[in-house]
């Protein structure tokens, strides 16, 4: 892995130009992707048993993807990222030899709709995953997926409270959050210890294939209801420390930004915790009506960090608002110095870490 990172650091350049030429006809690739790859005879042979729904959106998923990494030259963040799509893709019926197939259609779409020179800087990183799949294949075989290392104790806390969510089980997952979460500190090492952890474990069971969809999104609902009772439990306050977390444009995943949120308002802030996938004109407007001191913005997938970016520049140029942004999720926790290229002021690893450094703004 750490090979190809530096092969890949060192070949693939992009320039500016090339990166605006990639996104400016993102559309005209995927159409032409979607339409090539969907007329191929041996497209389920390439797919297994699943919709070509499924494969368009992986499609969508890659373009938004590979514009990330030819923006901001995330070569690291896609060497690490590949493996991940060949396994997971892989473990939900997909040949390994869809990839290959597919990154050669990509290829085709660049230079079919990209100018002649921006298309051979863009070719080259494409050139350059064909010749390594056989390798990414070998990688996505030994990758480890999201692994949280704790302690026995809870370990075992955890364990318990996965095989609930497991089971469907609200009721006994409840009455044991209840258990641990009586105090503040508690509560924090609930989020931290049990429910971060026990849902990253649903995650990983999700990629491997050994849990469906629909049981990763019981798993979450569950999750939903609880951290709702909880948040009834710790009084709040209203007032000048004011604050907004929220997921970015076309962020499903809320609960992370969630957990942010709550730690914040036992902290004391007063917080507007917008959820998954917030609309950036909505979030400006909110911005300069309420002027928070701090801004909190979620981003788990890699492909939603240029999204970021557009909303952090729209928030800086709010002349009436002078809010520190702080960023956090798996994107970031991935490729942590990104942060600073998409214009945010912080980043933080977890909710605890969120609490302490936004803590300098409480005065
Ligand atoms: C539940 C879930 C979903 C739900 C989310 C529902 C909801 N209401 O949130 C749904 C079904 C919508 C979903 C969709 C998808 N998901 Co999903 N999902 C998950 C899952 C299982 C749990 C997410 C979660 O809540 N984690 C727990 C929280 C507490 O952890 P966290 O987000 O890291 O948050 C902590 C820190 O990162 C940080 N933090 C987070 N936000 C912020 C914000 C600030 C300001 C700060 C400072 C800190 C901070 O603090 C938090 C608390 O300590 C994860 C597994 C995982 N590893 O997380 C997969 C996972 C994230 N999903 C994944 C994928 C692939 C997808 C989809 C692409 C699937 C698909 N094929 O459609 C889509 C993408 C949709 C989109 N456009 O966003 C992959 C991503 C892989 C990767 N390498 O990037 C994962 C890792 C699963 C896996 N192991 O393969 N998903």
């Amino acid at each position: 892995m750490d090979e190809l990172i530096r092969e890949a650091k060192e070949k693939l350049i992009v320039t500016f130009k090339s990166a605006t030429d990639y996104e400016e006809n993102k559309d005209s690739m995927l159409n032409f992707v979607n339409s090539e790859m969907s007329k191929r005879p041996d497209v389920f042979k390439l797919i297994g048993g699943n919709s070509l729904q499924m494969m368009y959106d992986n499609h969508r998923n890659h373009v938004n993807f590979m514009i990330n990494v030819f923006k901001y030259s995330l070569f690291e963040m896609l060497v690490r990222i590949v493996p991940w799509v060949y396994k997971s893709y892989h473990n939900h019926d997909f040949s390994y030899d869809y990839f290959p197939i597919e990154l050669e259609t990509w290829k085709n779409a660049v230079k079919r709709f990209l100018p002649e020179a921006s298309a051979k800087e863009i070719n080259k990183t494409y050139e350059w995953m064909i010749e390594k799949h056989e390798k990414m294949v070998e990688l996505s075989k030994s990758q480890t997926a999201f692994i949280t290392p704790l302690e026995k104790k809870w370990g075992v806390k955890k364990d318990r409270f996965l095989s609930l969510l497991l089971n469907s089980d609200f009721e006994s997952a409840l009455q044991l959050a209840e258990r641990f979460t009586k105090s503040k500190d508690e509560i924090e090492n609930f989020y931290l210890k049990i429910v971060q952890p026990a849902l990253y474990e649903i995650g990983n069971l999700w990629e491997n294939g050994k849990i469906s969809v629909a049981e990763e999104h019981l798993a979450t609902a569950i999750v939903g209801r609880i951290m709702a009772n909880i948040y009834r439990k710790f009084p709040k306050k209203k007032g000048r420390l004011k604050a907004i977390v929220a997921s970015s444009p076309n962020e499903y995943h809320e609960l992370g930004g969630r957990i942010v949120a709550d730690l914040l308002e036992m902290d004391g802030w007063d917080v507007h915790f917008l959820g998954a996938n917030v609309p950036s004109d909505e979030l400006i407007k909110l911005v300069k009506k309420i002027k928070p001191k701090i801004i909190g913005i979620s981003v788990t997938m890699p492909f939603n960090i240029e999204k970021a970016e557009v909303l952090i520049k729209k928030i800086k140029g709010i002349e009436t608002v002078k809010s520190k942004i702080i960023v956090g999720g798996i994107a970031f926790n991935l490729l942590p110095s990104i942060y600073k290229d998409i214009g945010a002021d912080f980043w933080a690893s977890n909710a605890k870490e969120a609490v302490e450094i936004v803590s300098m703004f409480k005065d």
